[in-house]
């Protein structure tokens, strides 16, 4: 005969010391940052492309393009591909300058992230 309790204890005790562990890991991170955070770009770029090491939510996804003067140089709304792995969003044309990215972002989870870095275009001459 068995011993349900004895199965339900293993059970609960198996979700305890592995449940921290899954959840961290289910959490979206940037993987890679196009332009890179930090870079300095010799042109400005079309874009920003943000690739995460966890699939993200389409519908929750932010990401803002700031100058210095704190506008968002976004183009439109931010796309997510397909499988949920990367982030991107069409620029104008940017100046010469720092630029701050900024992206706030859901992951399948339900968990949120959100986190921000800079890069800089060039004086191209
Ligand atoms: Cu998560």
């Amino acid at each position: 005969m068995k011993t349900p309790s004895k199965w339900i204890s293993a059970a609960a005790l198996l979700a305890v010391v592995t449940g921290y562990p899954i959840q961290v890991r289910a959490h979206s991170f940037p993987d890679k940052e196009t332009p890179a955070a930090g870079q300095n770009v010799p042109s400005p770029p079309s874009e920003v492309v943000i690739d995460f090491d966890a699939p993200i939510e389409k519908l929750f996804a932010k990401l803002e393009v700031t100058g210095a003067d704190g506008q968002n140089l976004a183009v439109g709304s931010p796309q997510v591909s397909d499988d949920g792995s990367q982030l991107s969003v069409k620029l104008g044309a940017l100046k010469p300058g720092d630029y701050t990215v900024k992206w706030a972002v859901v992951c399948i989870d339900t968990h949120h992230t959100n986190g921000s870095y800079t890069f800089t275009v060039a004086n191209g001459s």
